[in-house]
C-alpha cells in the first residue's frame, strides 16, 4: 500500500513535471508589498486580486501580498519595484509628487471632491500617468480611490486660526503644504505608524479619510473629525515592466482581467466604507460632522493657493489634464 502510494505520487510528479516542461511554464511567486494595514480595504482588495491571479493562472503566477509595509515601507515600494527587488506592489500615487507634480493631481484641494469627480479626474489623468510610469519601467495595473479627506483634531476647530502651531501628520506634498499654509507643523508619518504617533504626541492632527482613522482606531487619541471632502487620493498597483514583458500573453490577459475586477470592487468598497467608517469613528466617541462656515471659507482660500501652485508646477501637461477633466463634468 505504502509502496503503491509512493509510485502513484512519483508518477503524478513526473507527469506534472512533464506538463510544466512541455508548456515551458515555471511557477513563479510574486511578492506584492503594500503600505496599509491588512484590515484596510485597499489591502483586502489586493488580497483578492492576488487570489484571482493565482487561481486564474493555475498557480503559474502566485501573488503573495505583504500589507502594512512589512516587506517594504510605503515610501520605498515604488523604487523596489522599479529596480526589480519586488515584481509588483501598491502605493499611494501622490506619494511621488516630488518626482513629478502630475503624480499629485488627485490631491489638489477641492478639484474633485466626490467619487464621481474623482473617477473623471482619473480618466483624464490616466494616459499621462501611464506614460510617466512606463518611462520609469513600471506598468500600471489598477487604481482605487480613498474616501474623501477630512480633518482630524484633538480639540474643536472652527477656523484656520484655531490650527496654528498644531503638530500635523502629513502623508504627501499636499498635506505638508496644507500644514504650512495653515501655520501648523508638518511631520511626515506613514499610515501604518499613526496610532503610535498620536498616542505619544508626535502629532495631534491630520487630514485623511474616515477609513484610515477607523483602521488605526484614532479615537483612542483624537476627538474631532470634520468632513471637509478636500480630495480623494488614489492608490495604484504597478508591475515591473521587465517582469511584465516576460509574462505570457495568456497570463497577461488574466492579470488584466483581475486588475479590472479589483479596480471595480475596490472603488465600490471605498464608497461603502465611507459611511461605515464615519459611524465607526462616532461609535469610538469622536465628534463627526461637517466643518463650520468659517473653517470651510478659510480652507477654500488655502485650496485656491494650492491649486494655483500645482498648476504652475505641473505646466502644460497638468493644464491639459484639468481641461480634459472639466470637459467631462
Ligand atoms: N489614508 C492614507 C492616504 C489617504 C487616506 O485616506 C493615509 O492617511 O496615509
Amino acid at each position: 500500500m505504502k509502496a503503491s502510494t509512493k509510485t502513484l505520487t512519483a508518477t503524478l510528479m513526473t507527469t506534472a513535471g512533464l506538463a510544466v516542461a512541455a508548456s515551458g511554464a515555471m511557477a513563479e511567486k510574486w511578492d506584492m508589498p503594500m503600505a496599509y494595514s491588512a484590515s484596510n480595504f485597499h489591502s483586502a482588495t489586493g488580497a483578492e486580486f492576488a487570489k484571482c491571479v493565482t487561481t486564474g493562472t493555475q498557480g503559474e503566477i502566485e501573488i503573495v501580498t505583504h500589507p502594512g509595509g512589512s516587506l517594504f515601507k510605503g515610501a520605498d515600494i515604488k523604487r523596489a519595484i522599479q529596480t526589480g527587488q519586488a515584481p509588483i506592489g501598491e502605493r499611494l500615487l501622490s506619494g511621488h509628487q516630488n518626482e513629478n507634480p502630475i503624480f499629485g493631481v488627485d490631491s489638489v484641494p477641492f478639484l474633485a471632491t466626490s467619487f464621481d469627480d474623482a473617477a473623471k479626474l482619473w480618466k483624464a489623468a490616466k494616459p499621462t500617468l501611464e506614460q510617466i510610469l512606463a518611462d520609469q519601467n513600471l506598468t500600471l495595473l489598477y487604481s482605487v480611490p480613498w474616501p474623501p479627506q477630512g480633518l482630524y483634531f484633538k480639540k474643536e476647530v472652527n477656523s484656520v486660526a484655531d490650527m496654528e502651531g498644531i503638530k500635523f501628520r502629513s502623508y504627501n506634498n499636499a498635506t505638508a503644504r496644507l500644514a504650512e499654509l495653515t501655520k501648523m507643523l508638518p511631520v511626515s508619518i506613514e499610515a501604518a505608524e499613526i496610532s503610535q504617533a498620536f498616542a505619544t504626541g508626535v502629532a495631534d492632527a491630520m487630514v485623511s479619510s474616515g477609513s484610515t482613522g477607523y483602521d488605526r482606531k484614532v479615537w483612542e487619541s483624537l476627538t474631532h473629525f470634520y468632513e471637509v471632502d478636500a480630495w480623494l487620493p488614489r492608490n495604484y498597483t504597478m508591475v515591473n515592466s521587465d517582469v511584465w514583458a516576460g509574462t505570457s500573453d495568456a497570463n497577461k490577459a488574466i492579470i488584466k482581467a483581475c486588475a479590472e475586477l479589483a479596480e471595480y470592487a475596490g472603488t465600490w468598497r471605498a464608497v461603502e466604507y465611507t459611511t461605515f467608517t464615519l459611524n465607526g469613528l462616532r461609535d469610538g466617541g469622536m465628534v463627526v460632522g461637517p466643518a463650520g462656515d468659517q473653517l470651510k471659507a478659510d480652507l477654500k482660500e488655502i485650496g485656491a493657493v494650492m491649486s494655483a501652485e500645482w498648476l504652475e508646477s505641473a505646466g502644460e501637461g497638468g493644464k491639459a489634464i484639468i481641461d480634459s477633466f472639466n470637459a467631462m463634468k
